[in-house]
C-alpha cells in the first residue's frame, strides 16, 4: 500500500514553493486556484495548474488533475488500490461544471481514468449516472480500453494480509461488523490515516468552477459498495454562483448529512468555507455520536471569490492549495475531535 509518510519527492513539483503547516490560509480574491485532498494533490494540483494559468477550463483542470492520482500505482484511488472483499477493485468517480452539468460512474471495473468516463456520461449521455457493467460497456463503447485483471503489488500483499483475519461470513448485519474493522480506514502511528480518494474543485481565469471526485473505495468493501465519491451533493457538489466543495473519508456518513451540498448551501449564507466544511463536520459529529472516533471525514470548499477553507473530523487531515501565485502548498485541515 502506497505509504504516505515515505511521502513526496516536492522537488519534483516544479513550483516555487512547499510548505506543510497548522495554518488554514485564505486565498486573497485571487484566481485561479485549485485545491485538493490529501497530499497525493500536490501532484494532482501541478496538472490542473498548468491548464489553469493558460487560461483553460476548470473542469478541463480538475479532470486532468486527478488523473494523475488514478495513474499513481501503488496509491489508494485508480487500478493500483485495494480491492473489495471478494478480491476486485472498483471505481467510482464524478464530475461536476459550472452549469451544473454533472456525471458519475460506480462499481467500475477494469477501467483506467474513471473520471474521464464520468465526464462522458456527463457530456455523451442523457443521463448523470452509470454503474457497474452498465458503466463499462458505456465505457468501451466511448474507447477506452479494458485493463486486464488483477491487483498491484502492494494492493496484492494487503488483500492476502487482510484475507487472513477476514472474519467475513454471511451473517445478518455483517456491514455492521466490517465497518467497525476491515472497512474502517488505517490510523497510522504518527496520527494521519490512510485514504482512497482524491477530490479537487477549481476556479479558472473566468472565474468558473468545477470539481472532480474519484476513488477505489474503502478497502475490503462488501461487493458492490458504493460511498459517497461518485453521488453529486454528497462526495461533490459545485454551484457556479456561490462554491465548490468536496469530501473524503466514511463515505457513508458523509452521505447520511449530504455533505458538499451543504457546505455550498451554508456558504451560500454567507459563510466562510471554512466556516462552512466545520458547520457540516459538527453535523457529522452529532449524528455518530461516540462512534465519532472510530472515523474519518473532511470536507474543503472555496467560494466564488476565491477564499478557501476545510474542516475535518478528526487530526490527520491535509489538503493541498495552489493559488494564483504559484505555490503548490500541503495545509493542516482543522479538526474538531
Ligand atoms: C468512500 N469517501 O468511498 C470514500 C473514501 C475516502 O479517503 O474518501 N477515503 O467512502
Amino acid at each position: 500500500m502506497f505509504n504516505r509518510r515515505k511521502f513526496l519527492q516536492v522537488s519534483s513539483l516544479g513550483l516555487s514553493a512547499f510548505s506543510l503547516s497548522g495554518f488554514t490560509s485564505k486565498n486573497k480574491g485571487n484566481k485561479p486556484i485549485v485545491i485538493s485532498t490529501w497530499d497525493a494533490g500536490l501532484r494532482a494540483n501541478k496538472a490542473a495548474w498548468e491548464i489553469l494559468r493558460n487560461n483553460g477550463r476548470a473542469l478541463d483542470a480538475v479532470e486532468q488533475g486527478v488523473m494523475v492520482t488514478e495513474n499513481e500505482i501503488n496509491c489508494c484511488v485508480g487500478l493500483g488500490a485495494n480491492p473489495d472483499r471478494d478480491g476486485h477493485v472498483t471505481l467510482d468517480a464524478c464530475i461536476m461544471d459550472e452549469h451544473a452539468n454533472c456525471g458519475s460512474v460506480a462499481f467500475l471495473e477494469r477501467i483506467k481514468h474513471p473520471i474521464q468516463v464520468a465526464r462522458k456520461v456527463m457530456e455523451n449521455t442523457p443521463h448523470v449516472f452509470l454503474v457497474g457493467e452498465g458503466a463499462q460497456q458505456f465505457a468501451l463503447s466511448q474507447g477506452f480500453v479494458l485493463e486486464k485483471e488483477g491487483l498491484s503489488e502492494d494492493a496484492e500483499r494487503t488483500y492476502k494480509e487482510w484475507l487472513k483475519k477476514s472474519e467475513y461470513k454471511p451473517i445478518i448485519n455483517i456491514e455492521n461488523k466490517q465497518q467497525q474493522t476491515a472497512w474502517a480506514p488505517t490510523r497510522f502511528d504518527d496520527g494521519t490515516w490512510n485514504h482512497d480518494t482524491i477530490g479537487m474543485i477549481a476556479m479558472d481565469a473566468a472565474g468558473n468552477l468545477s470539481g472532480s471526485c474519484t476513488t477505489s473505495g474503502m478497502g475490503f468493501k462488501m461487493r458492490g459498495r458504493v460511498g459517497d465519491s461518485p453521488i453529486i451533493g454528497a462526495g461533490l457538489f459545485v454551484d457556479n454562483e456561490v462554491g465548490a466543495a468536496v469530501a473524503t473519508g466514511q463515505g457513508e456518513d458523509i452521505i447520511r448529512i449530504g455533505g458538499s451540498h451543504a457546505v455550498v448551501e451554508l456558504m451560500r449564507q454567507g459563510y466562510a468555507p471554512e466556516d462552512a466544511c466545520k458547520k457540516v463536520v459538527e453535523r457529522l459529529l452529532k449524528v455518530k455520536g461516540d462512534k465519532a472516533k472510530d472515523i474519518q471525514a473532511a470536507i474543503i470548499a472555496i467560494n466564488k471569490n476565491g477564499e478557501y477553507g476545510a474542516y475535518c473530523l478528526q487530526k490527520g487531515f491535509n489538503y493541498s492549495v495552489c493559488t494564483a501565485d504559484d505555490k503548490n502548498i500541503l495545509l493542516n485541515g482543522k479538526n474538531l475531535i
